[in-house]
């Protein structure tokens, strides 16, 4: 066993027991997370689920978990990605993806501040970007992102929502070439990208419009300039190396590896020049329409692709110690943190410098035609002694900065000016990101700090092998941070953002009108209600209402036949949705909305009568909400017919 898998193994031992197991908890602890009953948070909470491929909603400071939102992932609890309506969000170039790996959540600013309007999630397998519209909760976007290897840098914002960026984590072969290459090739033919997807001001619609061809290098995390800095992205890199294999070691060889800074303002020139080259790919681009309930999915063909070999003045690299993970603005935008995961310090570097060092072409030489800034030219300074395995960093509206250390399992917050720490706290177990509200941003909104970590341990119940991954809120509001909560969360969360409610709330859509649906196998009342036969499809358009199903029986279907249940809710009351479920569907329920249609496809596959019915306690008479359908042999003339209270009996 190599000496370096050795100290691995020993620093993620130590990793799990920081010094003492300081059991803190400060005696108003509990009135400062008690939320009393019928009062509302203070903060939503959107948290990534990680490998779940979901978004999940919480409270803050109580940390109750509201909802959780598919996105990547199909949602059998709410029919995402298996009702009709519903499966095109999931297409890909690739086909049906029904998984993926969401890490990142962005919350759309205006003027470097919170909106309230969106929020965006990256998928870290299957290149792709949602978005989620805060007025529904839904997830109403999901762009694929071509010419990328996996999906991580994703999706920081910049400060007027004008772009959304994807940087890939894996460098590819480019789409458009031939990619049956040997792996060994990896220098001569593997290449990163970074995206820019434009977001339409009006309605959040987001469409690439450039990306940046790069060295082969790993993108890992990225933020977008704001104030001064405005018009700048960062986006730190690991890998420098250019290594294809055992990356735990070939790839942290070299002293520093870099921050990419890229001029969009400049890049945006150049589009508008008709500079670039347009590319041949292939990417999926889907979107949901809230009028007529259901997705649509477009097969995109080309990306306008900018290489800057040709195009000077637009990227620049920025060396940073060892291996960077986080790379993190201040809200001045001055500053720019990188988090060497194996660094043992963290460098902070000053935009000023950074153009001031452009201007005089202050160079440590290039690396692979793209100029390297001196580091010492662009260094603010460096946090000595914060703690081991600084990750991410997040800021509060009094100057400053709070890193977690995933090796010591801390918290360090120190001042942006001065670089002194000011405070640490413990954190069990494994710290990954942080999250301020608003802490990104322009204006946090501070009060709190949460923290993401990776392993819980002994922190809750025992539930066999595997514990739900825990997040701790943390007073900041004194001098000295102090742990208030642990809460469980879903799948993996990598990282959060939250948002004072009210910038939410407000606008919180109750429910669809049903005169407004337009879904082409809507049935607008009991009248509409009907069965019929095309071909081998029998469709059902059906209504429900409390408490009872139009039709309820149905007759003259035949085995071969596929069903299509259309269910409308007539519903126009908040909080009343019913779903439908038939026995031996292949498939999932429907969770249908006030004034929504969706649709179940059912092949039956035995002849019989098959029981339905609604499967959310929607009313006293609930489970008094059923029908059945009868499937007869192929060629049975058993005709088409359905009825709702029909008491008359039938031969
Ligand atoms: Cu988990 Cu942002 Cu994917 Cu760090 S990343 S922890
Ligand atoms: Cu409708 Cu239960």
């Amino acid at each position: 066993m190599s000496t370096i898998l050795m100290t691995l193994i020993l620093i993620t031992f130590i990793a799990c027991k920081p010094r003492g197991i300081q059991q803190a908890i400060s005696a108003d602890a509990a009135g400062k997370v008690y939320v009393a009953p019928g009062k509302y948070d203070e903060f939503y909470n959107f948290v990534s689920g990680g490998f779940s491929g979901q978004m999940s909603v919480y409270g803050i400071p109580s940390g109750r978990l509201f909802r959780v939102i598919p996105v990547f992932s199909v949602d059998p609890e709410k029919g995402y990605g298996y009702s009709e309506e519903t499966k095109p969000m999931l297409n890909t170039s690739h086909g049906f993806v029904p998984w993926d790996d969401l890490h990142h959540i962005a919350l759309s600013v205006t003027n470097g501040i919170h909106d309230g309007r969106w929020v965006f999630g990256n998928g870290n397998n299957t290149p792709r970007v949602a978005r989620i519209d805060l007025k529904t909760f839904r997830t109403v976007e999901i762009i694929e992102i071509p010419n990328s290897g996996g999906n991580h840098s994703s999706p920081f914002i910049t400060e007027n929502s004008e772009y959304v960026v994807a940087g890939t984590r894996f460098s590819i072969p480019m789409d458009d070439t031939n990619g049956d290459v040997p792996i060994n090739t990896y220098k001569q033919n593997f290449r990163g990208t970074v995206s820019f997807i434009k977001i339409d001001p009006a309605s959040g619609n987001m469409n690439i419009a450039f990306q940046i061809l790069l060295p082969g290098v790993n993108f890992d995390l990225s933020r977008a300039g704001k104030g001064k800095s405005h018009g700048w992205f960062f986006f730190s890199c690991y890998n420098s190396e250019r290594a294809n294999t055992l990356l735990e070691v070939n790839s942290s060889q070299k002293d520093k590896d870099f921050i990419l800074c890229v001029n969009w303002k400049k890049a945006e020139e150049y589009v508008a020049q008709g500079k670039g080259k347009k590319q041949v790919v292939k990417y999926a681009h889907n979107m949901y329409d809230e009028k007529k309930h259901m997705a649509t999915s477009i097969m995109e063909k080309e990306v306008l692709v900018l290489d800057p070999k040709d195009l000077a003045d637009m990227v620049y690299f920025m060396p940073c110690p060892k291996s960077p993970h986080g790379c993190d603005t201040d809200p001045t935008g001055e500053f720019i943190v990188g988090s060497g995961k194996l660094a043992a310090i963290i460098p902070v570097f000053s935009f000023t410098k950074i153009q001031k060092a452009i201007a005089d072409k202050t160079y440590d030489g290039d690396y692979e035609g793209i100029p390297v800034l001196k580091y010492e030219s662009v260094l603010h300074g460096e946090v000595l002694k914060p703690g081991l395995g600084p990750l991410h960093t997040e800021f509060d509206d009094n100057g400053n900065a709070y890193t977690s250390m995933f090796v010591s399992s801390e918290v360090v917050k120190w001042n942006i000016q001065s670089l002194q720490v000011l405070d640490r706290v413990p954190t069990y177990y494994s710290v990954g990101h942080l999250s301020v509200p608003g802490g990104p941003t322009k204006k946090p909104w501070g009060k709190y700090m949460i923290a993401y970590n990776k392993i819980t341990k002994d922190r809750f119940l025992p539930t066999g092998p595997e514990l739900a991954q825990s997040a701790q809120l943390y007073d900041i509001s004194g001098d000295k941070m102090k742990l208030i909560l642990d809460f469980p969360t879903i799948g993996e969360p990598h990282y959060a953002e939250a948002i004072p409610a009210e910038l939410v709330s407000k606008n919180s859509v109750k429910i669809y009108k049903i005169e407004e649906n337009q879904n082409p196998w809507v049935a607008k009342g009991d009248d509409f209600a009907r069965v019929e036969r095309k071909g081998n499809e029998v469709h059902v358009y059906m209504t429900s209402i409390r408490s009872h199903f139009v039709p309820d029986n149905i007759e003259g279907v035949r085995l071969g036949d596929v069903v299509y249940f259309h269910v409308t809710n007539l519903e126009q009351d908040w909080d009343v949705p019913h779903g439908f479920a038939v026995k031996g569907a292949n498939n999932a329920e429907l969770l249908i909305m006030p004034g929504e249609t969706q649709t179940l496809m059912w092949k039956p596959d035995r002849v019989g009568v098959f029981p339905m019915y609604c499967t959310d306690f929607c009313s006293a008479l609930h489970q008094e909400m059923q029908g059945y359908i009868r499937v007869s042999v192929p060629g049975s003339n058993v005709p088409i017919s359905f009825s709702t209270g029909n008491t008359t009996p039938v031969q």
